[in-house]
């Protein structure tokens, strides 16, 4: 599988002879929902985005950074994260073979970005404050030393990720009414916009924030966002204007959805359509379940990051295992239960 640098170098700021960094990212599945469409009243995908090399779209963005990084020369990234974006960056650093450094804040992202980073030699900074704190120390330090930004202030990361919505254009034969994307950031929804418009389309963009980190939905920064939804975990996104410009110039709207809403989508997918993703991507199908997506017909469902990444959050929401004696007559009354 190429990456999508050389699928679509055409449309990236990047030229032949450029240096690419790939794990082969791109090309995920669009996967129809029969579950979710009969639930929502309209024909539902979702996209995979947790099948990227590192399990989430953060890939398609890394890819750009880091590639154009090594062009400029660079000797070492750096990011602010709520732990998708570190594991990303540490994995292209590693392929790349330059250093890589991460702030995360202090025990507030999941187990396997952790181990992510750690294992692909990242050197993880556990900061006593939260993910817009992280950014705004990130981006003085970029500013003051010849260490690349790699979060999505940085413009590669965009064109990256906006090749998502060339691949579901290029997946259905009509053109798709809403998008639903959770928001934590604002790099992904702004992304999704810009590769849909360049195309000329205009699906309604569908942004959807938890209900304790939702600064879009209030028109204010929140100072102390909380969520289980770690990943979207973000008071004050750096790409307020550009998602704001998203919702309006694609009718689309922002709006909350809480934590409990958020489960219930996330075990839903993993119960009826055999998808598991993490907290944070289950808020883009809250929001179509809990808000629909007016009289759109066709709606896809981003989904950002694979189940896997958060163990904990997993154990906690799912039925617990059967322990079991072992002779024939335990097993055969455990598993006929
Ligand atoms: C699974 O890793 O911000 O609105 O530092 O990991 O583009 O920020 C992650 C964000 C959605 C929100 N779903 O995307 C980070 C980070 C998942 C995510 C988002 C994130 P943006």
């Amino acid at each position: 599988m190429t990456g999508l640098i050389e699928r679509y170098r055409d449309r990236l700021p990047f030229a032949a002879e450029d240096p690419v960094v790939t794990l082969g990212e791109g090309s995920t599945p669009l996967v129809h929902a029969p579950a979710l469409s009969q639930r929502a009243g309209a024909e539902v995908w979702c996209k995979l985005e947790g099948l990227n090399p590192t399990g989430s779209f953060k890939d398609r963005g890394m890819t750009c950074a880091v590639s154009a990084a090594v062009r400029e020369g660079a000797r070492a990234i750096v990011c602010a994260s709520t732990g998708n974006t570190a594991a990303s960056a540490a994995a292209y650093a590693a392929r790349a073979g330059i250093r890589c450094a991460v702030i995360v804040p202090d025990g507030k992202i999941a187990t396997g970005k952790l181990a992510q980073a750690l294992m692909h030699g990242a050197r993880v900074i556990a900061l006593r404050g939260n993910f817009d704190l992280a950014l705004a120390l990130v981006r003085e330090l970029a500013a003051s030393h010849p260490i690349a930004l790699v979060n999505s202030v940085n413009e590669f990361r965009i064109e990256g990720q906006k090749t998502s919505s060339f691949e579901i254009a290029e997946a259905l034969d009509a053109e798709l009414d809403a998008l639903c994307i959770p928001v934590g950031n604002a790099g992904n929804i702004t992304a999704y916009w810009r590769g849909f418009d360049e195309l000329g389309q205009r699906p309604r963009m569908l942004g959807f924030q938890a209900a304790g980190a939702a600064p879009l939905v209030l028109g204010a920064p929140v100072q102390a966002p909380e969520t289980v939804a770690s990943a979207i975990r973000i008071g004050n996104p750096a790409r307020w204007e550009d998602a704001m410009n998203a919702m309006t110039a694609s009718g689309g709207e922002i709006r909350a959805v809480t934590d409990e809403q958020i489960l219930a989508a996330y075990r839903l997918l993993a119960s009826t359509e055999g998808i598991f993703c993490e907290p944070a991507s289950a808020a883009s199908v809250a929001g179509l379940l809990v808000h629909g997506a007016g009289d759109a017909q066709r709606v896809a469902c981003v989904l950002t990051g694979h189940g896997l990444k958060d163990p904990q959050t997993a154990l906690g929401e799912a039925g617990a295992v059967v322990s079991c004696e072992p002779d024939r007559a335990a097993v055969e009354r455990a598993v006929l239960g």
